[in-house]
């Protein structure tokens, strides 16, 4: 077994966290932001150090390569996410990112050298909370999204990717996409839920994630006078939308078991407090396991613009701005990593996941896995976010593990 060096991690881990920093603990490292440049920065030089060949894509996706003894072998691809939410938490992709760094540091040390080429790769903007949609770089580089679609998205203000990416320096030069096919991908993420913390097991071992579709709709009303205008002749945007937030709230009640809905922005047209809002643009999260449930979603959610506009005199736009199938990880790759935890002792649960992550890309493109650590409350995207660093540290030393084990497992040309 490779032993990773806590120490080390946690240089790496404060370093990393110190970049973007909020004053309550958090991160604010919005994707292709100033402060996400510099934390790549920072993550290319220690790529670089480690002595690795170092390629940064088109979408500005910053991969490291380890040679492997079968330098032809297909590679194991390891990683997560630098960027961070609004005033979002330190080990949200950050964490997922240094367990690969400390993976491959930690086969240095040992001067192991795997069967297989390990790759490690920073994915951009797999929050979508600047740009949308979310997996942005994954999804791009496994072909479920248009790269150059991907590159014209704005953000509030105007600004495209590219641009950004040219402002910070990463519009990188190599193909948006594998140049070859993959062994496996693994990522190590903090479990953003309950789960772990509530039944005190230390690893998460993800069979699943939820599908989900983001959605985007405008109530357009009348704009006018807050105090001569009768009640009865207004057509009031924001009452329209209060309504169907109230409804969208309760809808995930109906739709399944496991069925979540979250209105998570809302602006208001125009914004004075003594005019009736004339337009009230808002956002929708919808997410299930059962993707016919999220299908069913949507067209509530519809039905309820419709009848909420209806009562008000209001018109409604809706368009859907992404929509993913649930995911289903590897079994075997699961198996692996469940192995590996257990011999070294830790305790292991399988479990599906509600939060979407990089890996769900990969899962369209080869054998893919997810492994959780535990999250203090299930606090996420949260400047609270926390995971203890006992935690930390035996999730990591398990994801090593795991990693060395898939990259010492026969490659094809053997
Ligand atoms: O939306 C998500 O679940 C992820 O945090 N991007
Ligand atoms: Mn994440
Ligand atoms: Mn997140």
């Amino acid at each position: 077994m490779i032993e990773i060096d806590p120490e080390r991690l946690r240089e790496a881990f404060d370093r990393y966290a110190a970049i973007g920093a909020t004053e309550n603990g958090g991160l604010h490292r919005l994707a292709l932001s100033a402060a996400d440049g510099e934390v790549r920065d920072a993550f290319v030089a220690d790529l670089e150090a480690l002595g690795l060949d170092v390629r940064v894509d088109g979408l500005g996706n910053v991969f490291g390569r380890r040679e492997g003894r079968d330098s032809g072998a297909d590679p194991v691809l390891i990683g997560s996410h630098l960027d961070s939410q609004p005033y979002g938490g330190r080990y949200d992709g950050q964490l997922g990112v240094l367990a690969a760094l400390e993976t491959l540091r930690a086969l240095e040390d040992a001067s192991v050298e795997t069967d297989r080429p390990i790759e490690i790769v920073d994915w951009t903007n797999e929050e979508g909370a600047r740009f949308k949609p979310a997996l942005m770089g994954s999804e791009a580089y496994a072909g479920l999204a248009d790269a150059e679609d991907a590159l014209a998205v704005e953000d509030g203000d105007g600004t495209t990717v590219e641009e950004a990416l040219e402002s910070i320096g990463y519009r990188g030069d190599a193909p948006v996409g594998p140049d070859g096919d993959l062994h496996a991908y693994l990522e190590l993420h903090v479990e953003q839920g309950p789960v772990l913390e509530n039944e005190g097991v230390d690893i998460g071992v993800v069979e699943g994630i939820k599908g989900m579709s983001w959605l985007s709709a405008t109530i357009r009303g009348e704009a006018d006078h807050a105090g001569p205008s009768p009640m009865h002749t207004r057509a009031d945007a924001l009452v329209a939308a209060a309504d169907v937030v109230g409804a969208v709230r309760r809808l995930s009640a109906r739709l399944a078991d496991d069925a979540v809905t979250t209105v998570g922005e809302l602006t208001v047209e125009p914004g004075s407090i003594n005019v009736i809002p004339s337009a009230a643009t808002f956002t929708v999260d919808l997410r299930s396991y059962d993707d016919a449930a999220v299908a069913r979603g949507v067209e509530r959610v519809e039905a309820e613009l419709e009848a909420a506009c209806d009562r008000e005199g209001t018109t409604y736009e809706l368009s859907e701005l992404w929509r993913i199938p649930h995911t289903e990880f590897s079994p075997r790759v699961c198996d692996v990593a469940a192995a590996a935890a257990a011999e070294r002792g830790r305790t292991v649960r399988r479990l599906r996941g509600g939060a979407g992550h990089d890996a769900s890309s990969l899962a369209t493109l080869t054998e893919a896995g997810l492994v959780f650590v535990p999250s203090v409350g299930g606090k996420t995207h949260n400047e609270r976010e926390f995971t203890e660093w006992t935690d930390v540290v035996a999730g990591v030393g398990v994801f090593a593990e795991t990693v060395r084990r898939l990259a010492d497992e026969a490659s094809e040309s053997a």
